[in-house]
């Protein structure tokens, strides 16, 4: 696997979860991967797994609703490996002390997931396209959930982060077609990270029994998992994409293609 060589990939959120999957897997087929993320410890772990096994890899502490951390992300990814190709803005947050209404959402958690979840995207797109256009084109993939297409109880800022992914998708993508940047959305299902088990830790009772059930709610009985998604980002990265820009992907086990009116496919929800 060769397709990635002499590429530069950025992956935010990539020390956990589907990034870290995603970022691994880009090196594998021969990027150089920047892996951003807030959490130092993990992301320096992650990276220096990566490079023992002889991947290209370098770790940045970032947090992707900072502007400056942003540029510097991108900065230290060409001084360090000549540019900017490919970026999977995949960075995330859903609290779980954030599951309230409107009315007793703060202001504060509001900016603080929308910060991480889009503007984050924009942050990080916004330095890392004049990079990709030295190099005469670029790819951007934005984690947008199935929450970006439909929603659960309680979850507004969140929502309408994901939500505001996929617009941002498209202006993007018309934006830069015509400089061969091309933009794309995943919604994935539920998958099992860091993230959705700290979700799942809020029921109580066993984590992997909760999440057997969350993978009942998706029809093909299972929730994802990492390498579902990196296999998908990195076809979507991949000259095999090259007419695809503007749209989303779902990946989800047929969680979208269910109505709720069909009470479901044998199991009790997603995440309640
Ligand atoms: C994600 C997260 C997960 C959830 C999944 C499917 O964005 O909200 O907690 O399981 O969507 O709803």
């Amino acid at each position: 696997m060769a397709e990635f060589n002499d590429k530069v990939a950025i992956v935010t959120g990539g020390a956990l979860g589907m990034g870290s999957i995603t970022a691994y897997e880009f090196a594998k087929s021969g990027a150089s991967v920047v892996v951003a993320d807030i959490d130092s410890s993990a992301g320096e772990q992650r990276v220096a797994r990566m490079r023992d096994n002889g991947l290209s890899a370098l770790f940045l502490q970032t947090d992707v609703s900072v502007a400056a951390d942003c540029e510097r992300a991108v900065a230290s990814a060409v001084a360090e490996f000549g540019g900017v190709d490919v970026l999977f803005n995949n960075a995330g947050i859903q609290p779980p002390d954030s599951y309230l209404n409107v009315e007793d959402t703060s202001e504060e958690t509001w900016d603080k997931i929308t910060g991480v979840n889009l503007k984050g995207h924009f942050l990080m797109s916004k330095y890392a396209i004049p990079e990709m256009r030295k190099r005469g084109g670029g790819m951007i993939i934005n984690n947008a959930s199935v929450q970006g297409l439909q929603s659960q109880p309680l979850v507004p800022a969140y929502a309408a982060s994901k939500g505001g992914a996929l617009s941002l998708t498209r202006q993007m993508a018309l934006d830069y077609a015509p400089e061969r940047i091309r933009v794309l959305a995943i919604c994935p299902g539920t998958i099992d990270t860091e993230m959705v088990r700290t979700v799942a830790s809020q029921e109580g009772g066993d984590i992997d029994q909760t999440l057997v059930r969350y993978g009942a709610g998706h029809p093909i009985g299972r929730i994802g998992q990492g390498e579902d998604i990196a296999a998908l980002v990195l076809f979507l990265a991949s000259d095999a994409a090259s007419f695809m820009t503007g749209s989303h992907v779902v990946i989800d086990g047929g969680l979208m293609a269910l109505g709720a009116w069909a009470g479901g496919a044998g199991g009790s929800g997603t995440d309640g």
